[in-house]
């Protein structure tokens, strides 16, 4: 419970400081990624326990042992974190490792390794309404007001970890200079098989279609959200309170528009498009 109402500043954004100190933030700066490590790279609430889930169970060939006995974050650990040290397996599959971190701290030392990266990026409207969210249930986050005020810090990108603009641009301009998959939220929602298939060539592990079905029905919303490996209910409520909201909320694409009128959705779109205008990122705001 220590250091709930701690901010930690680092490399231009803030970070909670319950899950972060200085000395691990050095660290996970410091970081010597090796050969056969696969990083997962998110803005938060872009489906980083859902890509987490799906590297668990390919490595698993499908087998749900590990993705039902083992919390997400021992699996698949956060490379800033203050437990990331302890945690960190040299097991005899790949290290798989998490982050939210900012492409100008981590691409120095990747781009030295032959570490696979995976980004998942998810349309923002559905980032800031998970968030907000988000921000009810994390005692370890900042209170938060309305949701159109949390919208116009989101917007700022005066949220903890930052600007989701920095971010995802941040990242994508490195895709040359990285061995990187870049994936969204949207593709896993309208096809999981296809975008497992799509995980799996990247990684290089073929997998026989009945694991790839094992992949597939364990990763689904309805099993994942009744797992207490990944739907963190094993954390006590003082950190995370479940009663405010669920970590496994909806899993939709486009709820946004149960939270943002018209004027809301078409400023956010203005901005998109500045903020945007030196990317060529597409996304699907709607499955409709
Ligand atoms: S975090 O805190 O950054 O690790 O959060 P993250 O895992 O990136 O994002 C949480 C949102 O992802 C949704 N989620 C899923 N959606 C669909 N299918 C599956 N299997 C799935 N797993 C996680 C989760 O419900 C959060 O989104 P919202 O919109 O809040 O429901």
């Amino acid at each position: 419970m220590d250091r709930m109402s701690v901010t930690e500043e680092f490399a231009g954004i803030q970070l909670p400081g319950h899950l972060h100190t200085p000395e691990s933030l050095r660290y996970a700066q410091d970081f010597q990624f090796k050969e056969g490590d696969v990083v997962i790279v998110t803005y938060p609430k872009s489906g980083t326990t859902w890509m987490q889930e799906i590297l668990t169970l390919i490595y698993s060939q499908g087998d749900p042992e590990i993705a039902t006995t083992v919390p997400n974050w021992e699996r698949t650990p956060w490379l800033e974190h203050i437990y990331f040290k302890d945690l960190l397996k040299e097991g005899e599959g790949p290290r798989i490792i998490t982050t939210h971190l900012p492409s100008e701290v981590l691409a120095p030392a990747l781009q030295d390794t032959k570490a696979k990266v995976i980004y998942i990026a998810r349309n923002p409207k559905d980032v800031a309404v998970s968030y907000y969210y988000f921000h009810k249930m994390a005692k370890f986050l900042p209170e938060v007001g309305s949701f159109p005020e949390f919208l116009q810090l989101f917007l700022e990108g005066k949220v903890h970890y930052g600007s989701w603009f920095d971010h995802v641009k941040g990242w994508h301009r490195q895709k040359k200079n990285l061995d990187f998959f870049y994936i969204t939220y949207e593709d896993l929602q309208k096809d999981l098989r296809r975008s497992i298939k799509k995980v799996c060539g990247f990684l290089g592990c073929p997998m026989y279609t009945e694991e790839v079905d094992k992949v597939e029905q364990h990763c689904r919303f309805s099993v994942m959200s009744q797992n207490a490996m990944v739907n963190y209910t094993l954390i006590p409520r003082e950190i995370l309170n479940h009663d405010q909201s669920k970590f496994m909320r909806k899993g939709i694409v486009g709820d946004w528009k149960e939270h943002m009128n018209h004027e809301q959705s078409e400023a956010f779109d203005e901005i998109f498009r500045e903020k945007m205008s030196d990317c060529d990122l597409k996304f699907v705001w709607s499955l409709d």
